[in-house]
């Protein structure tokens, strides 16, 4: 940590970068990294790169984005696999810093700290702090606890270990209150149970499989956005006949369909990574250029179920 420090004292410009479509950890480990860098480097620029329209945005501290400068310019890039998923110019960075907890494909970074084990990109920037005994600022310490509860399902999933405590427990020593972030971050609208009630009306089934479809009608009638369309994925979870379970949406602005696929003790990421996607052994991501290619895909995970 203190290394990483150092590098970064010389620095007079700071661009924290993360992947397109971001989700909590996305923006948890990217807002918790600026928030803190900046109380630890106030004579240094700080910038924000990235799309931020985004809903979930309403769950963290209000933030700006600063300008980016001319000037000896670190990036990092947060929660990012591959060079590909980073949403801003890395070019006029001088040095890349990659920090990332999905399976290594494309180290992209001059310096490159990736842990697969980790449950979330938050945890590795909470531990990253705390062996730097670094303080966390409160805004930042509650980005970076919703980056872990996002990616970990509230430690529900395999990938939360001690360290994930450890982070967590780091985390409310900087004096987070856990219990208004969840009252936040559940509390659910009349139009989140009429999606539930579609998606337990028209989920289909397969072997073993269950999924829904999202068209863009439907999208239009329950008043959804194209990037929440995966985020009821988990509403086909915990059901003792489907070990796989997905969310396909149709993106007719790109012409091809978002799938995100999770799975109970099935390693699906290869799967995913046949059909323009990748990610998690439990929890994955693809893309489909037509809806005749799902049925290639569930054919491949009923070949991975049956294994
Ligand atoms: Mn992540």
């Amino acid at each position: 940590m203190e290394k990483i420090l150092k590098i970064r004292k010389e620095y007079e410009q700071i661009v924290l970068y993360r992947h397109v479509n971001p989700d909590l950890d996305a923006f948890g480990s990217q807002l918790g990294m600026y928030w803190t860098l900046k109380k630890l480097y106030p004579q240094k620029n700080i910038v924000l790169a990235g799309n931020m329209d985004s809903d979930l945005l309403k769950y963290y501290a209000p933030f700006e984005m600063g300008k980016i400068q001319k000037g000896y310019t670190l990036g990092i890039v947060l929660d990012t696999a591959n060079r590909e998923r980073i949403d801003g110019d890395i070019s006029i960075c001088d040095t890349i810093f990659k920090i990332d907890h999905h399976i290594v494909v494309d180290s992209y970074g001059d310096v490159n700290f990736e842990d697969d084990q980790a449950s979330s990109c938050s945890e590795i920037v909470t531990l990253l702090m705390k062996r730097g005994h670094v303080e966390i600022p409160l805004e930042a310490a509650n980005a970076l606890y919703l980056g872990i509860i996002g990616d970990s399902n509230r430690f529900l999933y395999s990938s939360t270990s001690k360290r994930t405590f450890e982070a967590a427990s780091y985390l409310l020593e900087m004096g987070i209150d856990i219990e208004s972030l969840y009252q936040k971050l559940y509390l659910r609208t009349k139009k989140d149970l009429e999606i539930t009630k579609h998606i337990y009306n028209h989920f289909q089934q397969e072997d073993g499989i269950a999924w829904y479809y999202l068209s863009d009608e439907d999208l239009k009638i329950l008043e959804m956005s194209r990037e929440q369309g995966s985020s009821f994925v988990n509403t086909l979870a915990n059901f003792e006949e489907f070990k796989i379970w997905m969310a396909v949406t149709q993106n007719s602005k790109d012409y091809n369909y978002r799938v995100s696929i999770r799975s109970r003790g099935i390693a699906i990421n290869e799967v995913a990574a046949l059909f323009h996607g990748g990610g998690h052994a439990y929890a994955s991501g693809a893309t489909l250029q037509s809806l005749d290619e799902l049925k290639d895909l569930i054919e491949k995970l009923k070949e991975k179920i049956n294994e």
